[in-house]
């Protein structure tokens, strides 16, 4: 089965690949369908928007297509960066702009204060219309500077739950096995090959 990442972040999309490697499925990339309009992220939700990029592609390209919006919530900071990760320090934040942001904005902290989770909602839509959403956590702790050289976003300064190295110190495999994605993926294979 042929299925159209609907995403523009190449790293994100390595991951899917990686995650479900040795499936029945090639993942297309947006690269083979040119013209692809851009999708405003607006919905106040990850499943909103993941439903919305999704939509959109499977839309354009009449393929199924997959889309996963992504991110970190911090209770202390009333759940930002949440739906706004990808753009906290600003519309076209790199990420390390947008990690220095996040340890600005928690500087002075307590231990206690400082708890995080990754959250990642994957929507399947069909050309049809039909859709299935699939959502994966991973709770943990924001460190107080970066740590390692893997991953991408805010994976530096994540710390999941019961570890103490930072996903960007884990190697992939072990990240998947814990991560927001590697969980809301394992939920879609389960339903796509039951
Ligand atoms: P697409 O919308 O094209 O998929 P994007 O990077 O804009 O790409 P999102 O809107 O879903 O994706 O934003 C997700 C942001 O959340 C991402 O830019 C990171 O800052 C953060 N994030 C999500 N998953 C992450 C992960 O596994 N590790 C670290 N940071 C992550």
């Amino acid at each position: 089965m042929d299925i159209v990442l609907a995403t523009t972040n190449k790293k994100k999309a390595a991951e899917m690949n990686r995650i479900f490697a040795g499936n029945a499925i090639r993942f297309l990339t947006l690269d083979a369908f040119p013209g692809y309009p851009d999708v405003e992220e607006d919905g106040k939700t990850f499943r909103s928007n993941a439903l919305k990029k999704a939509r959109a592609v499977a839309c354009f390209t009449v393929h199924p297509a997959l889309a996963d919006d992504s991110g970190l919530e911090v209770p202390s900071l009333h759940n930002a960066p949440g739906v706004y990760s990808a753009r906290y320090a600003g519309e076209g934040a790199t990420d390390e702009k947008n990690l220095k942001k996040l340890l600005r904005d928690m500087r002075g902290f307590k231990a206690g204060d400082r708890a995080a989770r990754f959250v990642c909602c994957m929507a399947f839509v069909l050309p049809d219309g039909h859709h299935k959403t699939f959502s994966g956590y991973v709770t943990g702790r924001i460190g107080t500077k970066k740590r390692g050289d893997n991953g991408f976003g805010y994976d530096p300064v994540f710390y999941p739950e019961g570890r103490n190295r930072t996903f960007a110190e884990m190697d992939a495999s072990e990240k998947d096995s814990l991560s927001h994605r590697g969980r809301a993926l394992k939920k879609l294979s389960q339903y796509l090959f039951p």
